[in-house]
């Protein structure tokens, strides 16, 4: 039975990765911290979603003790195809970034890594949480309520994180006017599919004129299949013969003839947007990861900037209780919002260049083209990628 307690220095709604790994880091730190999650564990270990890490997320799952089954099993990437016009292109990631890599990790597998390390350290998880609700914003001495087992409870707190995700309560707390959003809604969504197949060597992103296809993997043995469909496709409309026709289209003869096909272990769709809320800091309450912003996949920095945002808020906390300074609490949003919005850029960037666009008329289908040319045939273009897609320092 989780232990109830009425009082914590930080309250965390949301067990998911942001919540999770700024639970452990403070904890590390002897900052005490009580996670809030509307769901069950298993449900959130359910959810199959991202796959690509960046250097920075690697390195925070370091300082939260939780990264020996990533060193252990992770795929280190020094390099990821780019398909289009019948040819699988090759972006050398690691030449083109003076030694640096991506490595494939499953986001389900970063969550069991962090949910064990808080059971081992004794952090309070409250699952199946309901009704969280946000109090006395304005002042000093914040104070969260929620339904669990049955019975009302109340949290007060001197910080809030808000890693509820983009459907959470937190930034709806804000009040509207204290709140700026921006949002771009894609004309289509991703299908995607998990299989016990043997996976592709390296990730391959294809432009293809029936859509945008990445094949990617979870390990050597489980691959990770998304095509492009469109927003309000119906799932039962794809048998797995079907995805796998479409897959096999879609990129260059020689990926098709190196991919395995198989019965799918799940398949699901997936929009795709753009968003971002600023400021991140209302007084007490912080926004962090999907709660604060939104990338469409394309560029894998979803999950990459929810840890950079928990390395800002952690570091602010840290000095806040262990320097006495609000230094750090003062300047969250802003250090924040900077890496967001370039990995905003970024995702939309790769997004544009990677899709067909309902409407898209033949001449930006020709900018597309030559963009995918120039890119092939440039070094500085192919850095500009490798740069962003390693992650931009923190
Ligand atoms: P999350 O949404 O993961 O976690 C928020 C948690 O808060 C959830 O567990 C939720 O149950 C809980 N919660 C919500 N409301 C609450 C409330 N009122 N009270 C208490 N708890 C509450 N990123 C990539 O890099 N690559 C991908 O391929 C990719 N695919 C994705 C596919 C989908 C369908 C989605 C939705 C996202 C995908 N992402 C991907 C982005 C994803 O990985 C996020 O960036 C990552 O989960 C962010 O983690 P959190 O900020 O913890 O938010
Ligand atoms: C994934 O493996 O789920 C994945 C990888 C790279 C992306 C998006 C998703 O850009």
């Amino acid at each position: 039975m989780t232990p109830i307690k009425s009082r914590t220095q930080v309250a965390i709604i949301g067990g998911g990765p942001s919540g999770l790994l700024l639970g452990q880091l403070l904890q590390r730190q002897g900052i005490d911290n009580v996670i809030l999650e509307a769901r069950s564990g298993d449900y959130v270990l359910g959810r199959i979603r991202a796959g690509v890490l960046e250097e920075i997320t690697v390195r925070k799952l370091r300082e939260a003790g939780c990264a020996a089954r990533l060193e252990a099993e992770g795929l280190v990437h020094h390099g990821t195809g780019i398909s289009f016009g019948g040819t699988l292109h090759r972006i050398d990631i690691h030449a083109l970034t003076a030694g640096k890599v991506v490595t494939v990790y499953g986001q389900t597998e970063v969550t069991r890594d962090l949910m064990y390390a808080r059971a081992q350290s004794g952090g309070i998880t409250a699952y199946e949480a309901s009704d969280v609700a946000l109090h006395d914003l304005q002042g000093s001495a914040p104070r969260v309520t929620y339904q669990q087992g049955g019975q009302r409870h109340e949290l007060a707190c001197d910080f809030i994180a808000g890693c509820d995700g983009y459907h959470g309560v937190s930034r709806r707390s804000i009040p509207a006017q204290s709140l700026r959003t921006y949002e771009r809604v894609y004309p289509f969504g991703w299908l995607g599919v998990l299989a016990d197949v043997p996976a592709l060597p390296e990730l391959v992103y294809a432009n293809h004129e029936r859509g945008f296809a990445l094949c990617s993997m979870r390990s050597p043995t489980r691959s990770r299949y998304y095509v492009q469909c469109p927003v309000d496709e119906d799932l039962s409309a794809w048998p797995d013969s079907r995805f796998w026709d479409e897959l096999l289209q879609r990129v260059d003869p020689l990926t098709a003839s190196r991919i395995v096909t198989g019965p799918s272990i799940e398949k699901s769709i997936a929009p795709l947007r753009s968003f971002v809320a600023e400021p991140l800091r209302y007084n007490r309450l912080f926004l962090v990861g999907d709660a604060a912003h939104i990338v469409p996949p394309t560029g894998a920095k979803g999950l990459n900037l929810a840890a950079s945002d928990v390395h800002y808020l952690s570091e602010a906390l840290f000095e806040q209780y262990l320097e006495r300074s609000m230094a750090g609490i003062e300047d969250y949003s802003r250090k924040a919002l900077s890496r967001i919005w370039k990995a905003e850029r970024f995702s939309w960037w790769m997004t544009s260049l990677l899709h067909r666009f309902p409407e898209q008329d033949s001449f930006s289908l020709a900018l597309q083209r030559a963009e995918l040319d120039y890119l092939m045939s440039s070094e500085t273009a192919q850095r500009l990628l490798a740069e962003n897609y390693v992650g931009l320092p923190v």
